[in-house]
């Protein structure tokens, strides 16, 4: 009871002064906030080690939280950093954000380790002279499937849409890949801006709705790896990960061609610790350091020094599903910033989920 009344005491000290408790308190959180990076990540995308090793090397403290999609990361951000040091958007994310003023520009003579990335990342066409990004991992969106379950490999995006996997595919709750995904299957480009091409992804999908078991978020691996789905539609290095424990998981790009995509390290407007910051970037473009996030997450390493450092394991850098063959390569597209197109795909992937919920009932 005793206890309760003091909570009740702060509770009504807090909401009656709130504005005198952050300036009484203010001083010491400062202190004790200045060692601390506050890291924002998509979920299952770092070696926890590597942020062990930063801790030690620089004698802070990470926070890291992470997101399952860019959309998520943009709705955080928008309405002001709620404290964030690092986030990691996609490429057309990056662009969104530059334009909008969420991003700080980055201070390059703090990332000497810049001169390590491979020169088809350096001044990309959505951040020109990398002024608000640097590379950190790139992949593909493909198929994660059970062959065991499949009794066959898969290698057409046509093939996951076939009655008997009614209930037993999950696709990814990120608008722009999985419409983009469904318009390359069409014979489309994924960054139409056409609507008729844009509602034919739509009919295609809510015409197929009986495959599809969920739209999962990042974490989709989960629902293969446990066996509730068949086919998980997932990023490369997702299934790759649960395919190191478990032998019956496969991963194909299909023939069609995919959604390729770069996600990169950058520093959102107003972060408290730029300079920390800066020195994570840097920290994350040391060959030895990159090669070990790279090893551990399964995807693209853009560090040409921690490839050619020999960091790299061997079995990842001779897997085309990882690092594509130039003829895979020529069948992935990159997802760009469509200014206001995106509406029509909003609008679709809306529709979708009406039509689906509608069917339940
Ligand atoms: C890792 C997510 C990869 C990011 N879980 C896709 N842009």
């Amino acid at each position: 009871m005793k206890r309760l009344l003091v909570f009740l005491l702060l509770f009504l000290i807090g909401i009656t002064f709130p504005t005198g408790c952050a300036f009484f308190n203010s001083k010491k959180t400062d202190e004790a906030s200045a060692n601390v990076l506050s890291v924002y990540n998509w979920s299952t995308y770092i070696d926890p080690q590597a942020i062990k090793d930063f801790e030690k090397k620089f004698n802070v403290k990470v926070k890291y939280d992470t997101y399952e999609s860019n959309e998520d990361l943009l709705a955080k951000i928008r309405p002001g950093n709620p404290g964030y040091d690092i986030i990691v958007p996609s490429s057309d994310y990056v662009a969104i954000m530059g334009s909008e003023g969420l991003l700080e520009p980055l201070n390059h003579q703090n990332i000497p380790n810049i001169k390590n990335l491979s020169k088809r990342f350096i001044d990309p066409p959505f951040d020109r002279g990398n002024r608000y990004s640097v590379p950190y991992q790139w992949g593909t969106m493909g198929l994660g499937y059970n062959i065991k379950k499949i009794g066959g490999e898969l290698s057409s995006w046509g093939d996951i849409f076939e009655p008997r996997f009614a209930g037993r595919v999950s696709l990814m709750e990120d608008l722009r890949a999985t419409l983009g995904v469904i318009l390359i299957y069409l014979g489309y480009e994924p960054n139409s801006s056409n609507i008729e091409e844009i509602r034919k992804a739509r009919d295609f999908l809510i015409k197929h709705q009986e495959v599809i078991a969920a739209f999962a978020p990042d974490t989709g691996q989960n629902l293969l790896d446990q066996g509730e789905v068949d086919i998980a539609v997932e990023w490369s290095g997702d299934i790759f990960q649960i395919a190191e424990e478990n032998e019956d998981i496969r991963y194909a790009i299909p023939k069609e061609g995919t959604i390729i995509w770069t996600d990169n390290l950058a520093i959102p407007a107003g972060a408290p610790h730029k300079e920390l910051a800066e020195k994570f970037i840097n920290f994350v473009l040391e060959p030895e350091v990159g090669a070990k996030i790279s090893n551990f997450v399964k995807y693209g390493s853009p560090n040409q020094a921690a490839i050619d450092g020999g960091f790299i394991e061997k079995e990842d850098l001779e897997n085309p599903e990882i690092y594509p063959t130039p003829d895979i390569a020529s069948r992935l597209k990159y997802a760009d910033d469509i200014g206001k197109a995106t509406e029509l795909y909003d609008d679709a992937w809306t529709e979708v989920k009406v039509a689906m919920s509608n069917s339940f009932f």
